[in-house]
């Protein structure tokens, strides 16, 4: 009798590794998907493989990610937009001038429409990961901040997902002085399974008090692929929809108990302490270096697979976020 596996991968094969190495030669390899780099500044590299993640790393030196799969890359250019694809994946980015689309919301509403026009013509409809990185994302008051703003841009770009099909994501705010909007997307042709956390109410069901239209996002995406791996949303110290604590020890020990919760609730057999972790820290104040890093430690998280980087959160009164990769 021939063995029949009880249930068949529905993605094929995506690595993610942190690496304390330039990545340079890592861009000869043919199943590269992206190398990721961090760094203030304007621009983007001229490689669609090589993106990099507007902030400022608190890491020496400076560590580089590599992202790759089983199968040869194509990559290329158009306009805006860069794309690699290959091995059931596809990587695009954006990088939108604020000031061409009146500001953070017509920013975002295009970066959106490119993302999702380019999976179209490529054929991965799937959105799985987002990344998001916008200046001063915290100035202007109430529903003018400019978080808010790029919450409602990103939901009318996105309009045509339904909240089942919210991606993962990530909105961090660069510290850089670039009124510049970068997206990443990560999307495949087949869907990731999302999973919510069971200690915060769903990002897409927060409040009125929090803006106008409601952050699209899940917690989290739970890929079956043939090792299953589970793309972590921007987790911090929000219990139900509310931010609790105000020091960064006491903020950093809730949002381990939320990615705790978040990693049990996907159901893999795995915790964060005993399973293959890529993890990165953004500090609103990098002087947090020390405290955050003992506290991580403290929780048996292995420091040489968490990134430290410095970067606003979305709520003023938030000093820590953590998203990364399990598998
Ligand atoms: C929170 O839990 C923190 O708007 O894409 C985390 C992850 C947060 C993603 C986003 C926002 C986003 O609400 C903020």
């Amino acid at each position: 009798m021939v063995a029949v596996p009880r249930t068949t991968p529905a993605l094929p094969a995506i690595r993610f590794d942190c690496l304390k190495t330039p990545g340079d030669e890592l861009l000869d390899r043919p199943d590269t998907l992206a190398v990721v780099g961090f760094g203030t500044g304007p621009g983007r590299d001229p490689d669609p493989r090589r993106l990099r993640v507007p902030l400022r790393t608190l890491d020496r030196p400076p560590p580089v990610e590599r992202w790759s799969v089983a199968g040869e890359v194509r990559h290329g250019g158009d306009g805006e937009l860069a794309w690699s694809c290959g091995g059931g994946y596809l990587l695009l980015s954006v990088v939108v001038a604020e000031a061409g689309h009146g500001g953070p919301r017509g920013a975002a509403a295009h970066a959106y429409r490119l993302l999702l026009d380019a999976m179209d013509r490529h054929r991965h409809r799937c959105l799985l990961r987002c990344w998001n990185y916008l200046d001063a994302i915290n100035d202007g008051t109430d529903d003018r901040e400019r978080y808010r703003q790029f919450s409602i841009g990103r939901a009318e770009g996105i309009a045509r997902l339904d909240c089942s099909d919210y991606p993962a994501a990530t909105a961090i705010g660069r510290v850089d002085g670039e009124r510049e909007l970068v997206v990443f997307a990560l999307a495949a042709q087949a869907p990731g399974h999302p999973v919510e956390n069971p200690r915060q109410v769903s990002a897409y069901r927060y409040p009125r008090q929090y803006g106008p239209v409601p952050p699209s996002f899940a917690r989290a995406m739970r890929l079956a692929t043939p090792q299953p791996s589970l793309l972590i949303s921007g987790t911090a110290s929000v219990v139900g929809h509310a931010t609790v604590h105000d020091t960064v020890a006491e903020q950093t020990d809730e949002t381990l108990r939320n990615l705790d919760a978040l990693v049990a609730q996907a159901g893999m057999g795995r915790t964060l302490s005993h399973g293959e972790i890529c993890l990165k820290a953004y500090l609103r104040h990098a002087g947090d270096l020390d405290v955050v890093r003992d506290r991580l430690a403290g929780a048996g998280l292995d420091l040489s697979r968490i990134l430290f980087l410095e970067g606003d959160i979305c709520r003023h009164d938030l000093l820590v976020e953590i998203d990364g990769v399990l598998s």
